[in-house]
């Protein structure tokens, strides 16, 4: 029995010392040391063996559970060492390699203009108002002095969601909606998503309007001049000039369109300005006093004036792009540029 347990202590560690992997080592455990291994059967046999050797015989067979338990933990440790190093070599990381830069996304031009609009009237007191893009007949018409004839509310040129509702044509419907709740001194800029019925090579039926309203006590038309001709001077340069000429608009009395020297030509005449050297770039008046009425505003006390522009137009001309349609297309090889 003795001499049977030394010949299975050489070759359990034999084979110990043989495994090349921690897997084969768990399965070598189990074969040796296991509830159904080799020294199990042997421990088992000891209390079958004569009285007086089971001493010897249970003496022996501790000793070598202990040494295969301590052949198993040491190759465990060998093997996980080495694993551990080739793992390490795999996987090694080269820290002198370049990093990989995040592609840096930036704001839509339509974003950066209106940004840099909106700073320019901040800078004069204005505030930002927002409203929504879905607006009621009443907003959107009616309570700016727009007629329930105008050809501005037919099907052909408004959206209709359903009868009384529609997606605004402009951003005044918001200055309204500001009016009714706030008292004069008012001085905000409205900007947003307004829609229309037209769609060709230079109208997109979504495009981006800015409009303002300054109301106080004497305000005057020279006030508004100031301002458009301060604004364009700060947006397209010191040389740019406003020219105001006659025009109508439901919500103010009077009126003007104002055009500005051309970006290209700088006046002389091109083809961008049809070789008049003027470019038509907003509408503006005086807020009329049906619209103050309709706002509960004191019209006999207050007087104030409105103006508004197409963002996208205003981008266009600044960068001299050809078309709306770029703006909307997401073509990154157009947006990229800017
Ligand atoms: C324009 C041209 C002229 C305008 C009028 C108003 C309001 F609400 F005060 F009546 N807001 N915006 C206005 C006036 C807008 O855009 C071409």
């Amino acid at each position: 029995m003795k001499a049977q347990l030394e010949e299975m202590q050489r070759s359990a560690l034999d084979e110990i010392q043989a495994v090349s992997s921690l897997r084969d080592l768990d399965e070598c455990r189990v074969k040796w040391l296991g509830r159904k291994g080799a020294l199990t059967d042997i421990l088992r046999g000891v209390s079958s063996a004569p009285v007086e050797e089971r001493p010897a015989l249970g003496k022996a067979a501790n000793e070598l559970k202990i040494a295969l338990t301590e052949a198993l933990d040491g190759r465990r440790e060998a093997l996980e060492s080495t694993e551990q190093a080739r793992d390490a070599e795999e996987n090694r990381v080269d820290f002198s390699l370049p990093g990989r830069r995040p592609r840096r996304g930036h704001a839509h031009l339509i974003s950066q203009v209106s940004e840099e609009i909106i700073g320019i009237f901040a800078e004069l007191g204005f505030k930002v108002a927002w409203g929504p893009d879905i607006e009621t007949e009443y907003y959107n018409f009616d309570s700016l002095n727009t007629p329930a004839e105008h050809p501005a509310r037919d099907s052909h040129d408004t959206f209709f969601v359903r009868p009384g509702v529609v997606l605004r044509t402009h951003t005044s419907p918001v200055q309204m909606r500001v009016m009714e709740s706030v008292k004069p001194p008012v001085a905000i800029v409205a900007p947003g998503r307004v829609y229309r019925v037209d769609w060709d090579a230079s109208h997109s039926p979504m495009f981006y309007q800015l409009e303002g309203l300054l109301v106080d006590e004497g305000v005057t038309f020279a006030d508004l001049k100031g301002t458009i001709a301060h604004f364009l001077r700060r947006f397209f340069g010191k040389d740019c000039k406003p020219r105001f000429r006659p025009h109508f608009f439901p919500f103010t009395e009077p009126s003007a369109e104002v055009d500005m020297t051309c970006t290209v030509c700088n006046g002389s005449g091109c083809r961008l300005c049809k070789h008049s050297g003027w470019i038509e770039i907003l509408g503006c008046g005086m807020v009329h006093p049906n619209v103050f009425r309709n706002a509960k505003y004191d019209y006999e006390r207050y007087t104030g004036f409105a103006f508004g522009f197409g963002i996208d137009r205003i981008g266009l001309l600044r960068h001299s792009i050809n078309t709306i349609h770029h703006l909307y297309e997401n073509d990154l090889r157009f947006l990229e540029q800017f």
